[in-house]
Parts: C-alpha cells; structure tokens; sequence
C-alpha cells in the first residue's frame, strides 16, 4: 500500500521461517567485537535503540569504516544475504528492484522503553531508497512530512515481517517511533522487543 507518494508498505512481508532467521542474524551481529552499542549524541544525549551496523558503521552524522565511538574496532562487512533482501525489498515494493548496490545496514533494538525521535536521514550520499524491515514487537510509528518534525504526521503500526520502503520524494520524510507496543512479537519468535534492519546505498566508496 502507498502511504505517501514513494512511501509504500507490505504487511507481512517476511513468513515467519525468514524472521527467524533474521533474528538469529540480529544476535550474531549483535555480538562484540563492533557488536551492539548504545549510541551518544553531540548535544549530550543518548538514543534509547541500541545499534549495530554492517558495511559502513554510522555514528551521528556521518559514516566510517570502523566503531570510531566503541571498541574502534572494523565494522562487520555487509552480509550478500542483505543485498538480495535489498533488491526483492524493492520489486515488491515498487515493481523493479532499486539497480544502486546496497552496502549498508543499520540494526536497531527497542526495548518496551525504547524510542526515536522524529528526524530524516541525510546522511548518506544517495538518493537511493531506505528499505525498513520489523521483526518482534509491534511499533507506532510516526511518518510525518519533508518540511518539519511537527504536524503533519501519520501515526501507523509495524508488526513483525512488514517492509517499509522509503523512496522518491518519502526518502526526506521526517519519521520516528514513538512506542513500542510490549509483548506483540507473534509467538514462535524468541525475542523481547523489537528489532529494525534498515538497509541503505551510502553512496561511499570502500
Ligand atoms: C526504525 N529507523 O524503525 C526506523 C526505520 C533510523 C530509523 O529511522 O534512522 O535508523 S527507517 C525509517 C525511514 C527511513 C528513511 C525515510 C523514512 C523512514 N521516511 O521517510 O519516513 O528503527
Ligand atoms: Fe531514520
């Protein structure tokens, strides 16, 4: 379904043997060295969704080969799996697959408490599309409009195994997740929250 103009969702996209098996590559990822962190903001703050990236590490706001604010370490390569995933992503979403090569992937976790704030992703140098995957937990998730993080916005819910792909003049949305809605994660998926895989073209050269 087309939320807004490039803004499209596939519910239920992933059956629930590939969400499995995402979730168990979440927690390989997820793993040290340049496993999951918590990530600080210049201002001070910090993000209540821990990360982990593959193929380019992002810190904000800007993309490095290596965890420059954790343990330095190099970041995990991107995995060919997610490249594929990135281009069916497309074809399902819009009918012919995004021809850029997909080279990263950021992992965020959300506890029950966990949340974003509305913001737009800028930092990478493509205007390729941003391709959202939802495993466990359901989510608000808040998609709002181009020109400011306030009113208008479009609060929908992602459940485990929704695309969302995000591309056209959507890929400068403002966007957030407000809540996490606890205990939703279908049965039969052994994970407490929800995790998002979003893969992305950085526009980078290695
Ligand atoms: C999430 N993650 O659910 C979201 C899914 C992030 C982030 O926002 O930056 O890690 S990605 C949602 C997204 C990406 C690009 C454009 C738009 C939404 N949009 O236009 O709404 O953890
Ligand atoms: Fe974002």
């Amino acid at each position: 379904a087309e939320v807004a103009p490039g803004a499209v969702l596939v519910p239920d996209w992933l059956d629930l043997e590939r969400q499995r098996e995402l979730v168990a590559a979440c927690r390989e990822w997820a793993r040290p060295p340049a496993g999951m962190r918590t990530v600080q903001t210049p201002g001070g703050g910090v993000m209540t969704a821990k990360q982990v990236c593959l193929g380019w590490h992002w810190s904000p706001y800007r993309f490095t080969a290596t965890v420059e604010d954790g343990d330095g370490r190099p970041v995990k390569p991107f995995p060919p799996l997610l490249g594929e995933l990135a281009h069916s992503a497309t074809e399902a979403a819009y009918g012919e697959a995004e021809p850029s090569e997909y080279d990263v992937a950021l992992i965020n976790y959300y506890d029950a408490d966990a949340r974003m704030g509305m913001h737009q992703d800028k930092d990478e140098r493509s205007d390729a599309s941003v391709i959202s995957l939802s495993l466990g937990d359901t989510c608000v998730f808040r998609f709002g409009n181009t020109e400011s993080r306030s009113r208008p916005y479009t609060d929908l819910e992602l459940r485990s195994g929704d695309l969302f792909v995000f591309g056209g003049p959507s890929r400068q949305a403002f966007h957030g997740v407000p809540r996490i809605l606890p205990g939703t994660a279908p049965a039969g998926l052994v994970l407490t929250g929800r995790l998002n895989i979003t893969l992305r073209v950085s526009g980078l050269d290695r």
